[in-house]
């Protein structure tokens, strides 16, 4: 299996992170984008969408970050990271959903409109905090692929802008998740500011 990805965005970080989390026999190819890798007719072959993350194995060219979490977590079930029975599969959908139809799209909002209006996100934290209020470690009880979906946007410069003053079990989560081997391995290190000359 390959897996192509760029770490530093959320999408590609959290199924990086879920292959070192549980050192899946999956390969790593990070892709260039200034070299228009992902415009190439060998990558829109594998993924027409142009965009990261994407794996390949054998004959399936499987696109969509959440598609293959579930993907992985199906092949690799000592993994344990995704429940089959229906209800609570159906529950793991229910977060990888909102992921991508609420968190995300209010986050990219949040990034067009220069970042001011982080309050517009604090309902959804809010949800976060309803389904975490019980103490439960994971946002299942236990650790599975909706972790590392939701989780990784919130570990971004914007995620950490977020109010989070009536949301400490989040917050709290989102450390846990963060501090998991997975996360610390695709952590993407900045260059340190630039000295003021003089
Ligand atoms: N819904 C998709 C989003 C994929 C996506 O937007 N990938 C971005 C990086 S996070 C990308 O490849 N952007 C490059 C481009 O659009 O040219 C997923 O979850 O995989």
């Amino acid at each position: 299996m390959l897996l192509y990805t760029f770490t530093i965005t959320p999408n590609n970080r959290k199924v990086e992170a879920f292959v070192k989390h549980f050192e899946l026999p999956v390969d790593i190819h990070h892709v260039s984008f200034k070299d228009r890798e992902t415009s190439t007719p060998e990558y829109l072959a594998i993924n027409p969408m142009a965009k990261v993350p994407a794996l390949v194995d054998g004959d399936l060219k499987l696109w969509e970050s959440n598609a293959i979490l579930t993907y992985l977590a199906t092949v690799f079930p000592q993994a344990n990271a995704l429940p089959m029975d229906p209800k609570g599969r159906a529950d793991v959908d229910r977060w990888l959903h909102w992921q991508s139809c609420h968190l995300m799209p209010a986050m990219g909002a949040l990034k067009q409109s220069d970042e001011k209006d982080t309050d517009a996100v604090t309902p959804l934290l809010k949800i976060l905090e309803g389904q975490l209020a019980d103490g439960r470690e994971y946002l299942l009880g236990e650790l599975c692929v909706a972790d590392f979906a939701v989780a990784a946007y919130l570990m971004t410069k914007m995620g950490r802008k977020l109010d989070y003053s009536e949301c400490p079990h989040v917050l709290a989560w989102r450390d846990r998740v963060e501090s998991l081997d997975g996360f610390v391995a695709t952590q993407v290190k900045m260059p340190p500011p630039a000295q003021a000359a003089g």
